[in-house]
């Protein structure tokens, strides 16, 4: 059997932190009065903590000085982090430890690539970190998604050219950074939101392991 790098998004597909993110930026857009939704959060997901405040900020074309900037960052991630506090393995999205259950078993390459800089706790509070050959995140990259970086040197980790990596992703920048390292783009969630992704699920319920090889096979 060959041996593909299976790279994993962490927010919305490991675990649905995607909502605290959403509720932690949605107090910082009530406080500046900026209109904020679910549908204008997809615009945030997988974008890092900097770039999604640099956009909220110009949905109102709203400019503040770098001392409030910075206020506004650790107010919202203290936020998030007393939402990640409690959470435990029971908070994994469903089928996901079969998954990587099953990767495992059949010797293929697992890393994880997101860009948020507090995926080391989350990984470890829900007690997968033994999953992960590597863990590529918002600390180890200088360019964000939709740049492929992330996802480039989690396959550089894993010795294999990008062709032969596969990428779980959640948002739509996600999706644009797989395609454009030249990997094969896995849609979690809505497929028509995800609509760029080369195969689309709603979740990992859906990912029988006929399809985990074709993947490895093709
Ligand atoms: P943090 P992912 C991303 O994680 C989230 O989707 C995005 O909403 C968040 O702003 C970003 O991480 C940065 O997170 O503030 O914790 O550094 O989906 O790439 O795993
Ligand atoms: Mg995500």
């Amino acid at each position: 059997m060959q041996k593909k790098g299976f790279i994993f998004d962490l927010d919305g597909v490991i675990v649905n932190t995607a909502i605290y993110h959403y509720l932690a930026w949605k107090k910082i857009a009530d406080q500046l009065e900026i209109p904020f939704s679910e549908i204008k959060n997809e615009q945030l997901k997988g974008v890092s903590r900097t770039d999604s405040l640099k956009k909220i900020l110009s949905w109102k074309n709203l400019t503040v000085t770098k001392e409030i900037f910075n206020h506004l960052l650790e107010k919202k991630n203290n936020d998030y982090l007393h939402y990640i506090s409690k959470m435990t393995e029971n908070d994994i999205l469903p089928n996901v430890v079969n998954t990587l259950k099953w990767l495992k078993n059949n010797n293929q390459q697992i890393a994880l690539g997101s860009a948020s800089k507090n995926a080391k706790i989350i990984i470890e509070k829900i007690q997968l970190t033994h999953f992960f050959e590597t863990i590529i995140d918002g600390n180890s990259v200088t360019k964000t998604k939709p740049n492929p970086e992330v996802f480039l040197n989690a396959a550089k980790y894993l010795k294999l050219p990008p062709e032969k990596c596969i990428v779980f992703e959640d948002s739509v920048a996600g999706i644009q950074a797989a395609n454009s390292g030249g990997m094969i783009s896995i849609g979690i969630g809505d497929k028509k939101t995800l609509s760029d992704a080369h195969y689309n699920f709603k979740d990992f319920t859906e990912i029988k392991n006929e399809f985990l090889l074709k993947l490895i096979n093709n």
